[in-house]
């Protein structure tokens, strides 16, 4: 379905009779609407000028963008919809109930920005009460989290008993261990009919995450409203060469179940118009909306910028010609709904009011300094507490004295998500190949098995809780974990499967930019505590270059995001556990050579075990050298370790880390303190990797206890190779261990 406004047309509406209404817009209606447009424009006015005199630091517009932004604002319900809005949707923020004085206290960066707290930069928008979601800069990468907010809402409506908090008691995080669990800090509230509203601008439709995000929401038929906002430049780039043929709407109306609008968004009737379909539409479930509005942009890109540089001035004069807040008040005294004196009237208190804001956010507080490490985690729960420390429970042997069977790191993997799936009904599971069949009636007809991801790791659990429950993604590592972020946000607790760490590196805008920044940038205002599992590592003969390869540096590097990494199958249970039930992002790295190894099997340790984060494990006590390891290292360590034990009397203190960030500082120190020797091994590429850190911080912090250099074994510095010679040659081998353990023993 297609509807168009011709974008050259004059602004609907003709006679000025008392009792007409534009498409559906009364006259006082109307009148709101100006009000919102010119506050909004006196807003950037002022804002510049407030950075000229440098009382503020940055300035990003949204002149031009006024008449769309209204209208949407105007169809849609803050505190009840859902918004995703862009760095030019001021007037859309004005007209969903945001204070012109929330705006300028973002502008100074005061401790009372209620969107940041200072931290983020004015124009990033984010006011919980209104459902309006933190906003961040890179262009795009909010489209994605629209998808999953969109999602979420179905989800809780088709299952609302998953919004509840489970019967532990409120704020329970000094209460017995596995007494709490992320859910007593997320309230969930959905509606039914709620429909998300995200925009963007023209040359923002060239990310992919908005081709992934179309196509998404075109799929699950999601009430999505997506707002091209068509400046016809991205910064100083043309849309002619942005976007194939000039037209985003004609590369776009291929995309099924849609509702397209294309409107002259300077134009507040016309706008209001298309976005009252498109809201129908979207509310009454039929599907998704794309609105494409035609907008101008007369203040150049940002005060950084001089469009002078790169457009003529008949240009310019053209789009002025097009101005949305001329032109609204020119059409309000042409149809005689306002004449010169209520203009005036109006514009004159609009100055009234915005001068007391600004009086007050220039004598608003700044942050203190000591502030700037809150909410990089939760603040409520923590992981690394008592309150994730549990004992397995163990079946006793069986009445013919059989043990409990040994599991392996797969098995304890399936069966944890399974008791976690059981227990919390916010758990959604998804990814590529994970589902057991996509094809439901195949599995239904008992007509194939189901495959439960290509490591088998989710298999079962399709069958088991249903396919709105346990579903495949497309293959878009992006859309998995920025859909999975927005459903977060909204109080689901996604545990997405990226299939090989190699592929992860799509999804990386979103896990630096996005998950892992959020409730910081929010001052804690939003957070999104997904799990994302991510299949890593060699040792595989055979995996090369794209399915052998580690990583974690790049990860651990990131405040705000949690990282572990089990060598074994009774800390991979544990583990998994709080990483699911914690209140932070977590990526829990499974190595793929440790899923079925016979090291490290273990029985069924009951569904409520867990591990806190950033406690290791001593696996070898030792007095004389600390090796400090995780994951597929921790066996062939072990191997060379017991070897020069055996051989040289040489005893090893080896350290398994299992948790990378937080890392048990603790431990590492009692044991330096009394071996004064540490290697530091890992299968990562040497240089620059994860042992850098750690041997830095022994250097500086335990150089008084050295009596040998700290030193690392680790891969070439180069990539893994298929043939297994090679192989062998570049990844950390037992022998390479035991020379270097040796070694240093001798020192
Ligand atoms: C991923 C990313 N790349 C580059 C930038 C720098 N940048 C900021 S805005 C912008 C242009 C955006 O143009 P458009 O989407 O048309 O929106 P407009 O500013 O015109 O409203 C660019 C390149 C960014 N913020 N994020
Ligand atoms: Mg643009």
């Amino acid at each position: 379905m297609a509807t168009k406004t011709d974008p050259k047309l004059s602004i609907a509406g003709a006679s000025g009779k008392k009792s007409q209404t534009y498409e559906g817009l009364t006259r006082e209606q109307l009148i709101g609407a100006y009000r919102l447009m010119y506050t909004s424009r006196r807003i950037d006015d002022r804002e510049i000028l407030l950075k000229r005199q440098q009382k503020i630091f940055f300035q990003m517009s949204g002149a031009g963008h006024e008449a769309i932004g209204v209208a949407a604002g105007m169809a849609l319900k803050p505190g009840y919809d859902w918004f995703y809005p862009y760095y030019r949707d001021r007037a859309l923020c004005l007209a969903l109930g945001a204070k012109p004085l929330e705006m300028f206290l973002q502008g100074v960066g005061a401790a009372d920005d209620p969107s940041s707290g200072g931290r983020q930069m004015p124009s990033h928008w984010g006011y919980k009460r209104l459902n309006i979601v933190t906003q961040s800069s890179p262009t795009g990468s909010q489209i994605l989290q629209a998808v999953g907010c969109a999602e979420a809402g179905r989800y809780f409506t088709h299952r609302p008993q998953a919004s509840g908090i489970p019967p532990f008691a409120r704020n329970a995080k000094d209460g017995p261990p596995g007494a709490v669990d992320y859910r007593q800090f997320k309230d969930v509230t959905f509606q039914g009919d709620e429909v998300t509203y995200v925009s963007l601008g023209d040359g923002t439709t060239s990310e992919g995450e908005f081709w992934e995000a179309m196509n998404a929401t075109a799929l699950n038929k999601l009430p999505v409203i997506f707002c091209v906002q068509d400046n016809g430049y991205a910064i100083s780039v043309p849309v002619e060469i942005q976007t194939a043929g000039g037209s985003i709407s004609r590369l776009v109306s291929g995309f099924p179940n849609f509702h397209f609008e294309e409107v002259d968004g300077t134009d507040p009737v016309a706008s209001s118009a298309a976005f009252q379909r498109a809201v129908k539409y979207c509310r009454e479930g039929h599907g998704p909306a794309f609105v494409h509005a035609h907008v101008i942009r007369p203040y150049s890109h940002s005060l950084s910028d001089d469009e002078r540089l790169y457009r003529p001035d008949s240009e310019r004069e053209r789009d002025a010609a097009r101005d949305p807040v001329s032109r609204t008040q020119m059409f309000l005294l042409r149809e005689g709904v306002l004449d010169e004196k209520g203009i005036n009237e109006l514009e004159r208190k609009v100055e009234e009011e915005l001068q007391v804001a600004v009086d007050l956010a220039l004598a608003a507080l700044p942050p203190a300094p000591e502030s700037v490490l809150q909410y990089v985690y939760s603040p409520d729960l923590d992981p690394t507490s008592a309150v994730f420390e549990t004992q397995p429970v163990v079946a006793p042997d069986s009445a013919d004295g059989k043990k409990p069977p040994a599991k392996t790191m797969a098995d304890l993997i399936n069966v944890t998500l399974r008791d976690e799936m059981k227990g919390d009904e916010r758990i959604v599971i998804f990814g590529e190949d994970v589902a057991d069949c996509s094809r439901e009636e195949y599995l239904k007809r008992k007509l194939v098995k189901g495959k439960g991801g290509v490591f088998k790791l989710t298999f079962g659990l399709q069958n088991e809780f249903g396919a709105d429950r346990v579903f495949n993604s497309p293959l878009a590592e992006a859309a998995i974990v920025g859909r999975a972020t927005g459903m977060a946000t909204r109080g689901l607790k996604p545990v997405v499967e990226i299939q090989f760490f190699d592929y992860i590196w799509p999804a990386m805008m979103q896990i630096r930019d996005e998950l892992s920044v959020i409730r910081w940038r929010s001052n804690n205002a939003f957070s999104c505590p997904i799990v994302i599992r991510v299949a890593i590592g060699g040792y595989l003969t055979g995996g090369a270059i794209y399915h052998s390869q580690c990583g974690e540096s790049a990860f651990t590097h990131i405040p705000g995001l949690r990282v572990v990494f089990p060598s074994n199958a009774l800390d991979a249970a544990g583990l998994l556990r709080t990483a699911i039930r914690c209140d932070d992002p977590v990526l829990f790295l499974e190595h793929k050579r440790l899923y079925r190894e016979t090291y490290g099997r273990a029985p069924y340790p009951g569904p409520n075990y867990m591990i806190p984060f950033g406690k290791a494990k001593v696996v070898h006590p030792g007095t004389d050298l600390t090796v400090i390891t995780y994951g597929a290292v921790v066996p062939r360590a072990l191997q060379a370790a017991q070897k020069l034990e055996r051989e040289h009397g040489v005893k090893i203190e080896l350290i398994d880390l299992r948790c990378l960030n937080p890392f048990d500082w603790e431990t590492i120190a009692a044991s330096v303190e009394k071996t004064n020797r540490a290697l530091v091994a890992y299968e990562d590429s040497l240089s620059w990797g994860y042992g850098a850190e750690i041997a830095a911080r022994i250097a500086d912090q335990l150089f008084d206890h050295l009596d040998a250099p700290v030193r690392r074994v680790a891969a070439a510095d180069t990539f893994v190779a298929y043939q297994p010679i090679l192989e062998d040659a570049i990844l950390p081998q037992p022998n390479d261990l035991f020379r270097a353990m040796k070694e240093l023993a001798d020192y």
